[in-house]
């Protein structure tokens, strides 16, 4: 019988003992963050590239604020989504070995995976871009951020008065644990991709650094460049998949 969809996930996923996943924004949309790309995504909606941009945002960091004030609250808010739940069963019975997020949401973490790599970083620290002094991210900075459209004042570091940045990578900055990724991505047997376009470099790379003997799943509701390199490609919501395959 030749097995195919859903059917063809579960087993490749039984049959699979080092599974990596790449996840991006696409995991957390349906628990209300909108991706970059998506049909609803923050670029399709017309948000210029330029507010996660590193040089942009040391000319006039108010941009970054200004475009992202209702956003930050919601990802800071925000719940996992049974995606999630998903990866954290697998990593459960021991089957997935390493998650390596483009997502800065922290959804990942809050859902209980251990092994995980935040390769653009996240919200969990805010950095002064003038001394480098770590802020953790706490109320006053997300009530700053909630009330930078009424008062327009950022989030400033407390010793040099300089700007505070989230400590996420922006464009133009180098991603964390990229030689990690790599190493883990050549040991897995299943690579499984969820959610993410594959545009954004260099983590787009890395699906191409499977061993000969490896299998590529994609899940993404688009279309993306490494789909006809995939044993299968599901384009559909990653919570509707699943909740066929019952693993949440
Ligand atoms: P992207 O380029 O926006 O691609 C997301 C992909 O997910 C799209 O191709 C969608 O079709 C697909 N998608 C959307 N919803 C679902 C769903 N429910 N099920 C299955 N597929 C879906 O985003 P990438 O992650 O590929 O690009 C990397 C960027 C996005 C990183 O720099 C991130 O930091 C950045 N980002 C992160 C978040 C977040 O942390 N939640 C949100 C928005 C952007």
């Amino acid at each position: 019988m030749i097995l195919q969809g859903v059917d063809l996930l579960m087993d490749l996923l039984m049959k699979s003992n080092y599974i990596v996943s790449i996840i991006g924004a696409g995991i957390s949309t349906n628990a209300g963050i909108p991706d970059f790309r998506g049909p609803k995504g923050i670029y399709t909606r017309g948000i210029s590239e330029k507010v996660f941009d590193i040089d942009y945002f040391k000319k006039d960091p108010t941009f970054f604020y200004e475009n992202t004030s209702e956003l930050l609250p919601i990802i800071l808010e925000a719940k996992p989504t049974k995606g999630h739940l998903f990866l954290k069963k697998l990593e459960d019975l021991g089957k997935l070995k390493m998650t390596i997020s483009q997502n800065v949401d922290g959804l990942h973490k809050k859902a209980g995976i251990k092994n995980y790599i935040d390769i653009h970083g996240n919200f969990d620290k805010f950095i002064c871009i003038n001394c480098l002094k770590e802020y953790d991210t706490n109320d006053s900075i997300i009530s700053l951020i909630k009330d930078y459209k009424n008062n327009k004042i950022i989030p400033k570091c407390e010793l040099c008065n300089g700007v505070l940045k989230p400590n996420v990578v922006f464009f133009g900055e180098p991603v964390k644990g990229l030689e990690l990724a790599l190493t883990e991505v050549q040991k897995s047997d299943l690579l499984i991709t969820i959610g993410t376009s594959l545009k954004v470099y260099p983590v787009a790379q890395l699906p191409s650094y499977i061993s000969d003997n490896a299998k590529l799943v994609i899940i993404n509701q688009t279309e993306t460049d490494y789909d006809h390199k995939a044993k299968l490609v599901l384009h559909d919501d990653i919570d509707n998949i699943v909740e066929k395959l019952k693993i949440y």
